[in-house]
């Protein structure tokens, strides 16, 4: 079978190669199918070329990549292909949780909820048609986001137990060095980026998050697996960071302790950072110099609040003085720290913000990122808010406004402090100095955009 998986294009400042389609697609070739992946993101596609890209290749069918913020995109973008008849299924996070809305308002064959490796394969070898694949839904078969027609709760799809067995992601079709500019967090040290996850899930239930919700707990590659995986970018694509996009690659600390080993005892010399950030639970003076030695350069802190109610509000399972323990360890041993708040969470009023914004100023952190709180689908809250009023929840905002307010503030209040936050972080000479040593040169026009996304220009 012949099969084209699509990265839909839209506004964004971030571009960074898609993990999940590249899996998918070596997943099926694995099983001998035919892929080609179209990132309309990487190449600024519009529609109408996404389609004649695809009339080349001549697929049995399209999936879309599909996450909450692109949904809009998605939605024309199927409606076309629809439109020549191709059999068009669609995979991510917002169709595993707004299953009957994506088809609904898509016209997408099928949604395939969870990981799709398993679903995807079953549903090409059976030639894109449904026979009770676990997983796959028609709009016949749904009655709404949480049920299917016979009332059963929706079920996510098998999943690959062993993530041994799942081949590496494809990246021979969109090499690390085809994503030159724009990557995760604008700042990166080095070029091209090779990015890699060491497992899936995340014990913890952060309200505001919905990983929790599309991973049953969490399942760990072997380190040989990922050494190997890091020697192969390095060797085939000559990467020269590294980026982890783990949930949370210290969650296990003898895990992480023994990657850091085995790429100092086999001199993988590369600078890398857990991007997406980590918990501070488990990481000590020990773990942080470990990881320095092997090369990591920066750790970015999910803090989300400050202040001790909200942080059980939104079970975060953490301490601020937990949370400032390790920052204060990543820094002793000399790495770059980030440090990541939300706005607008269930509580906030403008003393915790001000909370915040002074703890932020008074840390260690070289960083910081002041983002309005956005209900995604799949979370906790956004569940809270369907239960208690009706709301169906479609989040697509950039973080620099809330999209549904779960605090009794408005939204100006919270855009407000979010600029003031950044205003007293950045306009220290220090700081300032710091990140602009950072930045790339040919960084400067991305830097800029996310900078007017987040209305920093707006004065106080
Ligand atoms: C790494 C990451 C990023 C990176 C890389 C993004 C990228 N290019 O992929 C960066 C930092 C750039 C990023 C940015 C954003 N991210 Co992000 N990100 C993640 C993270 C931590 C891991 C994603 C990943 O690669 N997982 C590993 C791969 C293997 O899994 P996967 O992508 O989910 O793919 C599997 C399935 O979803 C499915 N699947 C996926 N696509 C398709 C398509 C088809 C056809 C099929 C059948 C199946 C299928 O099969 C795949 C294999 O099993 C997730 C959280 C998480 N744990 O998933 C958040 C997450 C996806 N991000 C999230 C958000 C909100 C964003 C932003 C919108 C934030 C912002 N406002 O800027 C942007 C969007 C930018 C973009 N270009 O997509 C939310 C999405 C919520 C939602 N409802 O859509 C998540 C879930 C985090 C959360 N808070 O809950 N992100
Ligand atoms: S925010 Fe992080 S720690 Fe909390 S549930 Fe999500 S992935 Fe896990």
């Amino acid at each position: 079978m012949k099969v084209v998986l699509i990265v839909p294009n839209f506004d964004t400042y971030v571009l960074t190669p898609q993990l999940g389609v590249m899996y998918l697609s070596a997943y099926l070739k694995k099983y001998g199918h035919e892929v080609k992946i179209i990132d309309a993101l990487r190449d600024n596609l519009s529609d109408e070329q996404i389609l004649q890209i695809a009339e080349k290749f001549n697929p049995d069918g399209i999936g879309i990549h599909c996450l909450s913020i692109f949904f809009n995109e998605v939605i024309k973008l199927t409606k076309l292909l629809k439109s020549k008849n191709y059999k068009v299924f669609i995979g991510g996070v917002h169709p595993t949780f707004a299953p009957y809305t994506t088809l609904k308002k898509t016209g997408a064959d099928y949604v395939i909820l969870g990981e799709g490796e398993v679903p995807l394969l079953k549903l090409t070898e059976n030639n894109f048609v449904n026979n009770n694949i676990q997983g796959v839904y028609s709009i016949n078969d749904l009655k709404d986001n949480e049920t299917d027609i016979t009332g059963q709760a929706v079920k996510l799809g098998e999943i690959i137990k062993n993530l041994d067995e799942i081949p590496p992601p494809d990246w021979e079709q969109i090499p690390p060095n085809s994503y030159p500019q724009a990557p995760h967090a604008v700042i990166a040290k080095g070029y091209p980026i090779g990015i890699v996850t060491t497992s899936r899930g995340c014990p913890f239930r952060c309200s505001f998050c919905s990983s929790h919700n599309f991973y049953d707990g969490v399942r760990f590659r072997s380190v040989d697996n990922v050494i190997n995986e890091i020697k192969y970018l390095i060797e085939k694509f000559n990467i020269k960071e590294l980026q982890f996009i783990d949930d949370n690659l210290t969650l296990k600390k003898s895990y992480a302790m023994e990657i850091c080993q085995r790429m100092i005892d086999e001199n993988i010399k590369i600078d890398w950072t857990p991007i997406n950030g980590i918990r501070a639970d488990s990481l000590d003076d020990e773990l942080a110099i470990k990881m320095k030695e092997a090369g990591c350069y920066l750790l970015d802190f999910g803090i989300e609040a400050v202040n001790t109610q909200i942080l059980k509000n939104i079970k975060k399972g953490e301490t601020i003085e937990r949370i400032t323990a390790a920052i204060d360890c990543a820094h002793r041993a000399g790495m770059i720290t980030i440090g990541n708040f939300i706005f607008g969470l269930p509580g906030e009023t403008k003393e915790t913000m001000e909370e915040a914004i002074n703890y932020a100023v008074n840390s260690k952190l070289d960083r910081a990122g002041f983002f309005a709180l956005n209900v995604l689908p799949g979370s906790d809250i956004a569940k809270q808010l369907k239960k208690e009023k009706g709301i169906e929840i479609i989040s697509n905002s950039l973080f620099s406004t809330p999209d549904y307010l779960v605090c009794d503030l408005t939204a100006k209040d919270i855009e407000k402090y979010i600029q003031k936050a950044y205003w007293k972080f950045y306009f220290r000479p220090k700081i300032l100095f710091n990140v602009l040593k950072y930045i790339p040169v040919r960084q400067y026009k991305y830097f800029l955009k996310v900078l007017i996304k987040y209305n920093i220009f707006k004065f106080w």
